[in-house]
């Protein structure tokens, strides 16, 4: 999920060049294949017997596991398939609970890099993490939970990626991820408490084209249905605990747009490569900035320079708090802000062949308590006084939709939902897009700052 800034709120200036521009593993065009070549492990395990029902040989239905130590991504052949019953594997659509498939209880850990520039000997102790309230990290049982959160998110946008196809709704893509990420962590968040508990992290994003950031389908509109043309980001959450997996990739079905995915997978990958402990938010930003401005895209007979988007920023997260308050913009500005141990980052980029900059549009997002929100309000509409209770119970801080009330069994809300937005109890995001006409692409992962080493934690096989 994106972190809007606005756009005079980016310090000007310029950061200067970088050293550690490297085009990195994920520049390769790739675009269309998105949707079909993640499935590097596919047939790859022992044991590939079609136990559950599910014996469509043309239907990826089995989900790779962390594997990003591969170097992707080929269709390796199928092994004969055994009727012995072997361990149980994921099911297309996903719905078999991630803790029976790792009975240890123990979850993959994201790809494990050093930090930039390890010499620092002043980092931070931990009596000073556990003052800043950002000692987390350090505790076996949050970074567990994490990692399951993380390969949940694997699981499901797999699924996503090995299913999806022009003709679908967006409605049904939505469904089908809350769906699943649901049922992986077994809790179908409908009692008071259960979301906050573990579920979606934030409304599931499913944004066309111009559309950049923060939309939704909701069943209150025409269905929109899913073009051959589209370039679709999918951006979702999941969340355990209010640690969120802040994660999102983008697809394409036409080759034209290799480019562009392409340019800002590279783009996120090197701010991945260049975040650590002490590094500025400054040179991570010009580092982005370099690498998505060397890359262009032809549509339709016309080259596009591919622009990053100014006001959509990589930001940190901390516990029920998607937004953190630290904010990384995709292009060169004069911050020296520092990320520091025990941090976590979603590392997202934009990029447009549009303005480079969004506006907001028509409808809303979702709707979010600020993390201090009081236990109740008194307003004069008795209806946005209980709306308010239930929201507070179910979702907290957390960001959510008309969707996920209307789940609940919650009905005639509206006039109460629009009541707390307009005495400022509740806030509502508005969906965020470029120009009519433009497109757009996002790869975003969320990774730990953790003392001795950084985590991409929602890193797969396929971006
Ligand atoms: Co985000």
């Amino acid at each position: 999920m994106g972190s809007k800034s606005p756009e005079d709120q980016i310090p000007g200036g310029n950061g200067g060049p970088l050293s550690a521009h490297q085009c990195s593993s994920g520049g390769e065009p790739r675009g269309a294949h998105v949707a079909r070549d993640g499935d590097g492990q596919l047939g790859d395990k022992d044991g590939d017997g079609d136990d559950d029902g599910d014996d469509d040989d043309e239907t990826p239905s089995v989900i790779p596991t962390a594997d990003h130590g591969k170097k992707k991504n080929k269709r390796k052949p199928k092994k004969k398939k055994t009727k012995n019953a072997a361990a149980p594997q994921q099911s297309s659509p996903p719905r078999v609970l991630l803790a029976e498939l790792f009975p240890s209880g123990e979850y993959p850990t994201g790809e494990c890099v050093g930090h930039p520039d390890d010499v620092n000997t002043a980092r931070t102790t931990a009596a000073e993490l556990r003052l800043t309230g950002r000692h987390h990290l350090a505790d076996p049982a949050v970074l567990n939970d994490y990692r399951k959160a993380a390969e949940i998110h694997r699981q499901v946008r797999h699924w996503v990626q090995a299913t999806v196809t022009p003709g679908d709704t967006l409605l049904d893509i939505a469904n089908g991820i809350e769906d699943g990420v649901r049922a992986l962590l077994g809790n179908p968040g409908i009692a008071p408490g259960d979301a906050r508990r573990s579920g979606m992290g934030f409304p599931t994003g499913l944004c066309r084209n111009h559309e950049v950031a923060h939309y939704t389908p909701s069943p209150a509109q025409k269905a929109v249905v899913l073009q051959r043309q589209d370039v679709m980001k999918v951006d979702f959450g999941v969340h355990i605990n209010g640690w969120i997996v802040d994660s999102a990739f983008t697809m394409a079905f036409d080759p034209t747009y290799d480019n562009l995915l392409a340019a800002v997978k590279d783009a996120t990958n090197t701010g991945i490569k260049t975040a650590g402990i002490d590094v500025r938010i400054c040179d991570v930003s010009a580092a982005i900035h370099e690498v998505m401005e060397s890359y262009e895209v032809e549509i339709g007979g016309t080259v596009y320079p591919v622009k990053p988007v100014r006001n959509l920023c990589a930001h940190d997260i901390k516990q029920y708090r998607i937004h953190g308050g630290k904010s990384i913009p995709a292009v060169r500005n004069a911050d020296q802000t520092k990320m520091e141990e025990g941090e976590i980052f979603a590392i997202e980029t934009f990029g447009s062949t549009g303005r480079g900059r969004t506006h907001d549009d028509v409808g809303v997002y979702g709707y979010g308590l600020p993390y201090h929100a009081p236990t109740q309000v008194n307003l004069p509409l008795a209806s946005a006084n209980r709306l308010y209770k239930t929201i507070r119970e179910q979702f907290g801080s957390l960001v959510f939709c008309r969707r996920y009330l209307d789940r609940l069994g919650i009905d005639r809300y509206l006039a109460g939902l629009n009541c707390l937005v307009a005495n400022g109890v509740l806030e509502a995001y508005e969906p965020l897009a470029d120009i009519k006409g433009s497109y757009s692409a996002q790869f975003e992962h969320t990774i730990l700052l953790r003392e001795n080493t950084k985590e991409i934690l929602s890193r797969g096989s396929d971006y």
